[in-house]
């Protein structure tokens, strides 16, 4: 039986990595920090899995990570820890640095420590947002592994270290080590300070008249959206190649905050006409005229990547990945999966349990 030791599952993609390697009969090691409040929701359901062990470590400590590795001795290690939003990396950049860049740092250093980096296999969550810049201005320019990197945030920069890092390590010491350079990928298992699933959780609660507005800023970035059930079945298949190789892995397909937006709406039969004026950009429902989005300059970043799209033709030839989900599958998902949260909340809260507020960024 393979071990596998995956970083972070409190996050989306740990949930469902763990939830396919268990599906594979790994026994797997699966790493938390400590935290005051519950934050496992995601996986409470593999609590009773009798080949999944929870262990603490935080990013910023050494020696834990390396006790816990050389008593371990991993097959394969999955780092998918981060301080992955790139808005809080603006105002919080020397913690991003330290966990995001010296933290793979750490973890591929107790590699070499514990003695195990001719057996242990190594994948780096990497990001696609690594590459604005050249070609920006020329939006049919397709980026692949091989393009040049401009990135344009803290924790972009931090990645791209992180990127560079696993690079070496491989180079150097001969190592599988590997990065996905994933595209954005969502879920119902999405946080909600991120943008599609800020998104569905208020399209949800103001279909149900728990919420009045919605808040956004950029609403003409591109993004290219997968799903993030298709996303972790790349993580796994890079680690089981007989070559250590990096891969892009997107759908090809970008749209705009905006798209996702009206088809959430959609979701829920509501049709908006949007006016604006400079960038007081109002969205309206049509059925009554009541003002349903709006622009808020307090989720403003200080650069951002409006554009992007990637050319994953090297993963699906050699890894034969192609991802199953549809952007609007997934975002039709998210707001049923949403709608069903705050309903069964609402049967809760009336029965007299109290419910946490979900809180937005
Ligand atoms: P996520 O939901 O934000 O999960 C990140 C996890 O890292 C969380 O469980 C978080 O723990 C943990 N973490 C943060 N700071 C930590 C620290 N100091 N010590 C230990 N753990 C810490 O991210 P995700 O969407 O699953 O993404 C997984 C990885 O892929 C991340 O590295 C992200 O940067 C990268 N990535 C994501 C995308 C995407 O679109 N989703 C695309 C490209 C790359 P808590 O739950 O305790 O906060
Ligand atoms: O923003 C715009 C925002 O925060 C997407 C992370 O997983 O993917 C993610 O980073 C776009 C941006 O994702 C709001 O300005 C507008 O242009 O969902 P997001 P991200 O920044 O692309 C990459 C690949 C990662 O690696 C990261 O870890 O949406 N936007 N209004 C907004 N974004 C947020 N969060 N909130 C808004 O109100």
């Amino acid at each position: 039986m393979k071990k596998a030791f995956v970083t972070w599952i409190t996050g989306q993609d740990g949930s469902y990595l763990v939830e396919l390697l268990l599906s594979k009969w790994y026994e797997v090691h699966w790493i938390k920090r400590r935290s005051s409040s519950f934050n496992t929701s995601r996986i409470d359901h593999l609590f009773e899995e009798k080949d999944f062990t929870i262990h603490y470590w935080d990013l910023s400590d050494s020696t834990n990570l390396i006790k816990l590795i050389s008593e371990i001795k991993p097959d394969e290690i999955y780092n998918l820890a981060a301080q992955s939003h790139v808005a809080v990396s603006f105002d919080m950049p020397e913690y991003t640095a330290d966990t995001v860049w010296i933290g793979t740092l750490r973890l591929l250093e107790a590699i070499k420590v514990a003695w195990i980096e001719k057996t242990c296999k190594f994948y780096q969550a990497s990001t696609s947002e690594l590459f604005w810049g050249l070609e920006y201005n020329r939006p049919e320019a397709w980026y692949t592994e091989e393009s040049p990197m401009h990135p344009r945030s803290p924790y972009w920069c931090a990645k791209l270290y992180a990127m560079w890092i696993t690079r070496n390590y491989k180079e150097s010491y001969n190592m599988f080590a590997c990065n996905g350079i994933l595209f954005n990928h969502e879920s119902p298992n999405r946080w909600e300070t991120f943008v599609t699933r800020k998104i569905t959780m208020a399209v949800a609660k103001i279909s149900l008249w728990l919420q009045e507005k919605l808040y956004l800023w950029n609403l003409d970035a591109k993004r290219d959206w997968g799903h993030a059930k298709d996303y972790v079945e790349a993580m796994y298949l890079m680690l089981q190649q007989d070559e250590p190789k990096d891969y892009v892995i997107s759908t090809w397909v970008t749209n705009t905050v905006r798209d996702f937006v009206n088809w959430s709406f959609e979701e829920v039969w509501i049709e908006l006409e949007w006016k604006w004026k400079w960038e007081d950009e109002k969205w309206y429902n049509k059925a009554n005229w009541e003002c349903l989005v709006e622009v808020d300059s307090r989720y403003f970043r200080p650069a951002e990547v409006d554009f992007l799209l990637w050319d994953s033709t090297k993963a699906r030839k050699e890894l034969w990945w192609t991802p199953k989900y549809t952007v609007r599958e997934m975002c039709k998902e998210m707001v049923a999966y949403d709608i069903q949260i705050f309903k069964k909340q609402e049967i809760l809260k009336n029965h007299g349990y109290e419910i946490l507020e979900q809180y937005e960024i």
